[in-house]
C-alpha cells in the first residue's frame, strides 16, 4: 500500500493489512480477556516487559491496539490508549499526573462531571484545584507558578462554546515544565489537532463525535509514548481500572471511517441552524464560532478548521421560555450527550451542569437560561423546520 498520508484514509487503513487476516476486510474482534503463553518463562517475559505480546485486556488487546493507533495518528500524537468512559479516560490521566500538594490549574468552564471530578473528588485528596479564565492569558500567567504540575481546558468548553487559545497557554505552562491537558471531545482531531498547537495530552469522550452514533460509552487518550504507557500502566490498569471493551473498540473504528464526513456536515448544517437562530427576535443570545458576532470569533478561524456541531443559545424569557421551545420539538430529541446522527437539546443547569451547584454555576458563566443544541446529520431543513414550529408556538404562547 503506497505511504497513507490523509486525515481520512488514515481513518480507515492505518495499521490494517487485510491480506493478513484471511482477507477480511473489517479487523477481527478480539474478545479474549486473557492469553496464552507459550511456555511460563514467555510468560514472565512478557510481563517483565521483555517480550512483545498480549496477556490480559487490563493492560491491551488487539482490537483496543488499531484503534489507539488511528486515534494518535489522527491527532498527531506517538500514541494512544483506549477507556471505558470519557471520564475513565480524564480520571485515569490526572490520577498519573498529579500527587498531594501539586497544583491543578483548570479553565472556568469544564463538562460537569469533569468539574465533579476535580472540585469535589480529586480536591479531597490534597490537589490544589484553581479555576482561571483562560481566555485571559494574563491571568494564567499570573497564576501559574512551580507547584502547577497540569493546566486543563476544554476548547470549545462544554456547554458555552469558549475558546481557549491552546498555542499561548501552552507556551505559558511550558515556563513551568506542566503538562498541557486538553479535552478534544467538541472538536474531534479533525477540527483541531491540540498537540500540533503545542499541548502534551488530548483527552476525549469517544461517546461523541469518534464513535458518533449514540451505541457506546468511550474514551481516549493520546500523546507521547512514555505518558501514554505511565497512564496505561498506573491510572488504568492500577487505579480506575477503566479499559474499553472490544466491541466498543470495533465500534468506535467503524466511526472513524466517517468521521471527516460526518464532521463536515454536522458544522454545515450548525453553521445554517446557528445564522438563522441569531436572527430570531425571541433569541437573546446564541454562541457559534462560525458566526462573526462570536466573541473569539478570530481564534476560531485560526484554530478550527471548521465551526463545529454545537451550538449555545438563550431565548428571551430565559429557562421557561428555553423550556417551552424544547417541549415544542417534534423531531429533535431532549437528550444529553452529543455528536450523534440525532440532532440533540439539552438544559445544562438541570441536566449536564447539576453537578455545579447554582453559586458554582454562576461564578462559571453556565447561566440558567442556557439552551445546548448538538446538530445531528439529519436534512438541515428539517432541523429548520423544527426549530421554527416551536419557536413559533412558543411565541403564540407566550403572546397569548
Ligand atoms: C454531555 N458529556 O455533555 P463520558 N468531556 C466532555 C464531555 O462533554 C463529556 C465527557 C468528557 C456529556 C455526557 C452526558 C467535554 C460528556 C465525559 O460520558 O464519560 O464518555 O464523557 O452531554
Amino acid at each position: 500500500m503506497p505511504e497513507i498520508q490523509g486525515f481520512a484514509t488514515r481513518a480507515i487503513h492505518l495499521g490494517y493489512n487485510p491480506a493478513e487476516h484471511h482477507g477480511a476486510l473489517t479487523p477481527p474482534l478480539h474478545m479474549s480477556s486473557t492469553f496464552s503463553f507459550e511456555t511460563a518463562e514467555a510468560g514472565g517475559e512478557v510481563f517483565a516487559g521483555d517480550r512483545e505480546g498480549y496477556f490480559y485486556s487490563r493492560i491491551s488487546n488487539p482490537t483496543l491496539d488499531l484503534l489507539e493507533k488511528r486515534v494518535a495518528s489522527l491527532e498527531g500524537a506517538e500514541a494512544g490508549l483506549a477507556l471505558a468512559s470519557g471520564m475513565g479516560a480524564i480520571t485515569s490521566t490526572l490520577w498519573t499526573l498529579l500527587s498531594p500538594g501539586d497544583e491543578l490549574l483548570v479553565d472556568q468552564t469544564l463538562y460537569g462531571c469533569t468539574f465533579a471530578f476535580m472540585n469535589h473528588g480529586l480536591a479531597k485528596f490534597g490537589v490544589q484545584v484553581t479555576h482561571v479564565d483562560m481566555t485571559q492569558l494574563e491571568l494564567v500567567a499570573a497564576a501559574i507558578s512551580n507547584k502547577t504540575k497540569v493546566v486543563y481546558f476544554e476548547t470549545p468548553a462544554n456547554p458555552n462554546m469558549r475558546l481557549v487559545d491552546i498555542a499561548a497557554i501552552s507556551e505559558i505552562a511550558h515556563t513551568q515544565r506542566a503538562t498541557v491537558v486538553v479535552d478534544n471531545t467538541y472538536a474531534t482531531p479533525y477540527l483541531t489537532r491540540p498537540i500540533e498547537f503545542g499541548a502534551d495530552l488530548v483527552v476525549h469522550s469517544a461517546t461523541k463525535y469518534l464513535g458518533g452514533h449514540g451505541d457506546l460509552v468511550a474514551g481516549l487518550v493520546a500523546g507521547r509514548a512514555e505518558a501514554i504507557a505511565e497512564i496505561r500502566l498506573k491510572g488504568m490498569k492500577d487505579m480506575t481500572g477503566a479499559v474499553m471493551a472490544p466491541m466498543n473498540a470495533l465500534l468506535v473504528q467503524r466511526g472513524l471511517k466517517t468521521l471527516a464526513l460526518r464532521m463536515e456536515r454536522h458544522s454545515e448544517t450548525a453553521q445554517h441552524v446557528a445564522e438563522w437562530l441569531s436572527m430570531q427576535p425571541r433569541v437573546a443570545s446564541i454562541s457559534y464560532p462560525g458566526l462573526p458576532e462570536f466573541s473569539q470569533f478570530e481564534l476560531a478561524q485560526r484554530q478550527m478548521a471548521r465551526p463545529g456541531g454545537m451550538i449555545a443559545f438563550e431565548m428571551a424569557g430565559g429557562i421557561s421560555a428555553g423550556r417551552a421551545l424544547m417541549n415544542r420539538l417534534k423531531m429533535i430529541q431532549r437528550a444529553v450527550s452529543l455528536g450523534d446522527a440525532e440532532t440533540l437539546i439539552q438544559h445544562p443547569a438541570s441536566m449536564t451542569h447539576s453537578t455545579y451547584s447554582p453559586e458554582e454555576r454562576a461564578a462559571h458563566g453556565i447561566s440558567d437560561g442556557l439552551v445546548r443544541l448538538s446538530i445531528g446529520l439529519e436534512d438541515a431543513e428539517d432541523i429548520l423546520a423544527d426549530l421554527e414550529q416551536a419557536m413559533a408556538d412558543t411565541h403564540m404562547a407566550v403572546a397569548v
